[in-house]
């Protein structure tokens, strides 16, 4: 349970605020999504003028949340205060005001890498996802769209209560959002069971790329697979929990070729290795089961790169 000291400084922040930019990472998951429009429509709520802002392409599986339409990638404007949400570290959002100060932001996280850049801090590692912080925050003060929004964080961050981040605490807030009117299967099915022909086509490609050592699944993407099939970057999002499915896979390694230069590396993991030590190694983060890096070399390199480091692990 977040601490009701917590809660209330909470409440004092925002209360004192009117203009109010809430923001996620690049590349947002369900989970960065899930947050700043549950948070967005609650700060609407009592009466605060709020922008959602995510500098980059937000995926269509969750266009079903109301408020998806609302999310901006302009942060211009003058704002009293920044909420930063579901990432470690500011510098993964780009484009932000000039005129922003450590004193302007509040940080609500769940990576243990978190760098604790805002004024007030609300990093807890032992929750499952931003979402479910923000459940406890929020409480019963909210609406269906913000429920509906939350539960979309905690299904995604947990690969739909698979992951090893799911424990009591996540199922009673699940539990908590479904009393206030939350449906299961809807959401499910909404994120789950929509999926663009293109991108099915995109993930069978990709599963063609899996190769196998001992407990260790590595699979890739490149930019040729997305102009054959349509796709883009966003659509390679929820890929990655791929590479676990098999039965004696216990480390799954995703790379995307972002460019020549530039390729971005994902690790996920069940239970035996903490990929967030690997990630860290290379200059990244993220938290025991999931996490990740970019490394500033093509994908060729970076998978020989990755996969001398990580074969090393037992
Ligand atoms: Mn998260």
């Amino acid at each position: 349970m977040i601490e009701k000291n917590v809660i209330d400084n909470f409440n004092d922040i925002i209360n004192k605020a009117n203009n109010i930019l809430v923001f996620a990472h690049k590349r947002p998951d369900g989970d960065a999504i899930g947050s700043i429009i549950a948070l967005s429509l609650y700060l609407e709520l009592i009466g605060k003028n709020t922008t959602m802002y995510i500098p980059d392409e937000i995926p269509a599986e969750y266009d079903f949340l109301v408020g998806y339409n609302k999310i901006t990638d302009n942060s211009d404007g003058q704002y009293d205060l920044f909420v930063s949400l579901d990432q470690s570290d500011i510098s993964r959002t780009y484009g932000l005001p000039r005129y922003i100060t450590k004193e302007l932001i509040i940080n609500i996280d769940h990576h243990k890498s978190n760098t604790y850049f805002g004024s007030f801090n609300i990093v807890m590692p032992d929750y499952s996802s931003t979402c479910e912080i923000l459940t406890e925050l929020i409480g019963n003060k909210g609406n269906i769209d913000i429920y509906n929004a939350l539960y979309t964080g905690i299904l995604t961050d947990t690969g739909s209560f698979k992951y090893a981040n799911t424990n009591r605490t996540t199922f009673k807030n699940a539990i908590y959002l479904i009393d206030c009117g939350v449906e299961p299967a809807c959401i499910s099915q909404n994120i789950f069971m929509r999926m663009k022909k293109r991108k099915l086509k995109l993930l069978a490609l990709t599963l063609n790329t899996l190769e196998f050592y001992n407990d260790k699944a590595f699979m890739y993407v490149n930019q040729n697979m997305l102009k054959e099939t349509g796709t883009n970057m966003s659509d390679t999002e929820s890929i990655t929990g791929y590479t676990l499915i098999t039965r004696g896979t216990e480390m799954g390694v995703f790379l995307r070729e972002e460019s020549d230069l530039r390729t971005r590396v994902s690790f996920r993991s069940k239970n035996k290795y903490d990929v967030d030590i690997i990630a860290k190694k290379f200059g990244g983060g993220g938290h025991k089961n999931a996490a990740g890096c970019n490394i500033d070399m093509n994908l060729k390199d970076t998978i020989k790169l990755i996969k001398k480091e990580v074969l090393e692990y037992e």
